[in-house]
């Protein structure tokens, strides 16, 4: 996985302005949780653990601020998007729009402070822009806009519209004999928009190999389950039905997720159903329907940084 990164991007430019304020001390890297190239799985493992800790922090403490966010999805999501970002993705962070670069699309993009978080970890953008995040002038729009911030890859927010434009990324690489990989993210109640389905049957009918979506299955959407709303189950079967080639794992389990997200040797594209926890991390939001974009109070902030530690 590492060489495949390394040889695959080639630095052809400097990424936009958002990144020109980027110093090393605040990058993956110096927060000791960039790529090791000799790592084990229990290393690895630590590795994530660090990051994703790092990322719920800042999750939490961008919301306080802001004083607005999906914080039960924020958390729900950020294992899977760190194993992405930390373990299977290749990128240049210097170099956004390489044109060799995996690409990543978050659907549920209410969850744009997750992506932020993640993406300012990784080095694409300032983690000192995290504060301004819906502030009026700033780039960290409520939804990701990709012509804002670099490492969005497509705008996200209204539901449904990720897999679909995933699919024409991948259909895109096939096209051009590339070998980079298309991966979305999807929420659970999201998968009630029928464009998606539309999607799922194109990706299965071409057999789209370097296609991957990744469900984050917690089981609740805005204000009910999704079993009570509009039921999903039995899930993994649907997307089976559609072509894809499908496994259900615990999204928090860091083996797990790279286990399925890297397995290569596919002839069609995979779908990973990954059971979370809305809120998972801090005790008193986890699984608690309210938290889908309920704010913290500073205490319930303070209480849940110490929880999450680190
Ligand atoms: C087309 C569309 N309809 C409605 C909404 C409003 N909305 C924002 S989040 C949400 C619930 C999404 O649930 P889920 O996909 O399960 O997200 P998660 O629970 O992981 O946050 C809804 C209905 C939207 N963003 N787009």
């Amino acid at each position: 996985m590492i060489d495949r990164r390394a040889s695959a991007l080639k630095k052809t430019k400097r990424g936009t302005d958002v990144t020109e304020n980027i110093s090393v001390a605040e990058t993956a890297v110096s927060h000791g949780i960039g790529l090791r190239p000799d790592e084990d799985a229990a290393a690895r493992r630590l590795r994530l653990a660090a990051a994703a800790r790092h990322i719920r922090r800042s999750i939490l403490t961008t919301i306080g601020t802001a004083k607005l966010g999906h914080v039960g999805g924020d958390l729900s999501v950020t294992d899977i998007l760190t194993t992405l970002f930390f373990a299977v993705l290749r990128y240049d962070p210097r170099d956004p729009a390489n044109p060799a670069r995996d690409r990543f699309i978050l659907s549920k993009g209410h969850c744009s402070v997750a992506l932020y978080s993640t993406l300012a970890l990784a080095g694409f953008i300032s983690e000192s822009l995290l504060p301004t995040f819906a502030e009026p002038l700033s780039p960290l729009n409520g939804h990701p806009n990709r012509r804002k911030v670099p490492g969005v890859e497509s705008n996200t927010g209204p539901l449904g519209h990720g897999l679909p434009v995933g699919v024409g990324c991948a259909i895109a690489a096939r096209l051009a004999g590339a070998d980079w990989c298309t991966y979305v993210v999807l929420g659970d109640g999201e998968l009630q928009e029928g464009s998606n389905w539309e999607a799922a049957m194109a990706a299965g009918h071409r057999k789209l190999s370097n296609l991957t979506a990744i469900v984050d299955r917690n089981r609740l959407q805005q204000g009910a389950a999704t079993e009570d709303t509009n039921a999903l189950e039995p899930l993994a079967d649907k997307w089976r039905s559609f072509g894809w080639d499908t496994v259900e794992i615990d999204g928090h389990d860091y083996d797990a997720l790279y286990t399925a997200i890297a397995a290569g040797g596919r002839e069609r594209p995979r779908c990973i159903i990954a059971n979370t926890h809305k809120g998972h991390g801090v005790s008193f939001m986890t699984d608690g329907v309210q938290w889908h974009h309920k704010v913290p109070s500073p205490a319930q902030i303070e209480a849940a940084l110490v929880e999450i530690g680190g």
